[in-house]
């Protein structure tokens, strides 16, 4: 262990540390008890501070920062009050499984009076209580002679697979204006992963591969997270393999494989697998019987992934192989003999016309009737996925489900975009995970892509792109609804959709631009089909060759099931005029 000594503040050598380990940003929200942290942070020219207006965003813009390039992000809440606000976001970051450290301080509840004025927990609950839920791991640190190991170690424990949260709690004891003399920890190279799987794993599941009829892979997020993404697509190539994956995973194996099939749980009934081979995924469902009933017709299940999280939720599991993903992959593909010849084509050529055909649906479902005035979804997906392609390639976030990226044209090439998404699903991510991407991948084009529902959950997070100027497009797909909420109110079969009036779910009278304006951002209004092509080159030409954020606010169709309208809402009074 390299290590050099430092006497400093506590404060400043926790941002010492930081630096030391390679940590370029800090997402924060700023509060009074840390103002010492605050004071190391802002005059240490090695690390910058990304301020965000709420700790949802907070979070979103660290898990989006971690979500490119798997490098742990760290961001700081205020106090127990701070780390609250941060856990809806933080649900996200957990499900996704990404490497981020979260920092907090909290005040002693034990020594004497056992409530402080306000913002932390009452004494009967730690300091790491409230993130206990949504983290892997969480320390409390009382000795600011530590507090370089514990940085070390969080930063190292949240990048082990299985990545996820950890949390480190600082006593607000320790912010105190005197030096102190202490070890910095000069960054390791070591990498902790599992190997790759035995050749003798690796070869049986070869032979499964090339036995069955009907093969099936199950593609997760522990193939980007090991870098497997190209050589996993080219093994479902080879095999002629269907390609499915979970809820929130489009980048394991692109969305934009020929083979892929959406979620296993539609895919599954169409193509009738007789092999599954699921690659770095943690099975979940909807905590229904058929979650696992899916997978009772399937003669063989192999699981390959770096940890036990991937082996879970098979039951009757016939190989569970833990092993890295990618090296696997990799090792796989080199024990082919000739990965030329075409002995899977009549099989490959199957999957091809049942994967067409389920594309074909969902580009349909992108190109409902023509209204005036508004952008049909399935134009808006393709012009943006050609022009960043066109670019060189570029990454893709999202929160919004009236544009499905299931229903991009396929084609495998080098400069495929990466499509990310929050994994838990919870709402407010969007605007934050794109300024954390882009933060990630400065020479890469970014676009947000945020339903008007997400913008309003977060939308302060555009101040955050204006206020640091972080050159991303947010694509406001604006269908004026909560439209995938309405299409489940329609699926309930209760009096809504009797009627076709829905309550709660049409967010009218909202004007993305004028908030988008008033955080600093400019941007345009798009509404026409025939200019939707232009609009968005010219959108990114600004973003790109200007340096600056823009947004579109893309007008769709109402996001309500046809034929619905929006129910009349409670006022509390008429208004006079
Ligand atoms: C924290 C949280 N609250 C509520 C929900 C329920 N929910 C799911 S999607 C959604 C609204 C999405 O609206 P929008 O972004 O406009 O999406 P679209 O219209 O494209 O479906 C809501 C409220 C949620 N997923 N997370
Ligand atoms: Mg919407």
């Amino acid at each position: 262990m390299k290590t050099h000594q430092i006497t400093a503040t506590p404060s400043q050598i926790i941002i010492e540390q930081l630096v030391t380990s390679n940590v370029k940003y800090l997402f924060y929200n700023s509060g009074s008890k840390e103002a010492l942290f605050f004071d190391a942070l802002h005059n240490n020219p090695n690390i910058n501070g990304v301020l965000a207006l709420h700790e949802g965003s907070v979070t979103a813009m660290a898990g989006g920062y971690s979500q490119v390039h798997s490098d742990p992000a760290v961001m700081l809440v205020h106090l127990g009050a701070g780390l609250a606000q941060c856990m809806g976001q933080l649900i996200n970051v957990c499900f996704g499984g990404l490497p981020v450290v979260v920092i907090t301080f909290a005040g002693d509840t034990g020594s004497w009076v056992d409530r402080t004025h306000s913002l932390d927990l009452d004494s009967s609950f730690g300091p790491t209580s409230i993130s206990a839920p949504l983290t892997k791991a969480s320390w409390t640190i009382i000795d600011p002679q530590g507090l370089p190991h514990a940085i070390d170690r969080a930063l190292k424990v949240a990048k082990t697979p299985p990545f996820g949260p950890v949390h480190l709690a600082v006593y607000d004891r320790v912010l105190e204006n005197t030096q102190i003399t202490t070890n910095i920890i000069e960054p390791s190279n070591s990498n902790i992963r599992p190997n790759r799987a035995s050749d003798k794993d690796l070869n049986t599941v070869l032979s499964y591969l090339d036995q069955a009829k009907r093969p099936m892979i199950y593609a997760g997020d522990g193939i980007w997270k090991s870098g497997g993404e190209l050589s996993a697509s080219k093994l479902a190539t080879y095999f002629g393999a269907a390609v499915v994956t979970t809820d929130t995973d489009h980048r394991g194996i692109s969305i934009k494989h020929p083979q892929h099939m959406g979620k296993i749980n539609t895919a599954i009934e169409k193509f009738n697998p007789d092999l599954l081979l699921s690659i770095g995924v943690r099975h979940q469902g909807q905590g229904v019987h058929s979650d696992l009933n899916l997978l009772n017709n399937i003669d063989m299940t192999i699981a390959l992934g770096s940890d036990l999280d991937n082996m879970r939720n098979y039951p009757g599991l016939e190989h569970g192989i833990i092993g890295d993903e990618k090296s696997s992959i990799e090792r796989m593909i080199s024990l082919i003999p000739n990965l030329q010849d075409e002995q899977y084509s009549v099989r490959r050529q199957q999957t091809l016309t049942i994967a067409e055909k389920w594309r074909q649906t969902r580009r349909q479902d992108m190109m409902p009737a023509y209204k005036k005035n508004k952008v049909r979804p399935g134009l808006v997906i393709d012009a943006i996925d050609e022009t960043l392609e066109s670019m060189g390639g570029g990454i893709v976030t999202n929160e919004q489900f009236a544009a499905s990226h299931e229903a991009l044209l396929p084609g495998i090439n080098a400069n495929n975009n990466s499509y990310l998404r929050a994994a838990g699903g919870s709402e407010g991510w969007g605007v934050g995970a794109a300024i954390g991407a882009k933060l990630a991948a400065e020479d890469v084009p970014v676009v947000g892509f945020v339903g008007d529902g997400s913008l309003y959950y977060a939308d302060s997070g555009l101040w955050t792109a204006s206020h640091h100027n972080i050159p991303l497009l947010y694509v406001i797909t604006n269908n004026g609804a909560y439209g995938i909420v309405a299409n489940a109110f329609e699926r309930a079969g209760g009096q809504m959709s009797d009627t076709g009036e829905y309550g709660g779910v049409v967010l009218d009278d909202i004007n993305p631009l004028k908030i988008a304006n008033s955080y600093g951002i400019d941007g345009e209004r798009l509404d026409n089909e025939d200019k939707v092509k232009e609009t968005i080159k010219r959108a990114l030409d600004i973003v790109q060759n200007e340096n600056r954020p823009y947004l579109l606010d893309v007008r769709m169709p109402l996001g309500l099931p046809s034929k619905g309208k929006a129910m009349k809402q409670f006022l509390m009074k008429e208004r006079k005029n």
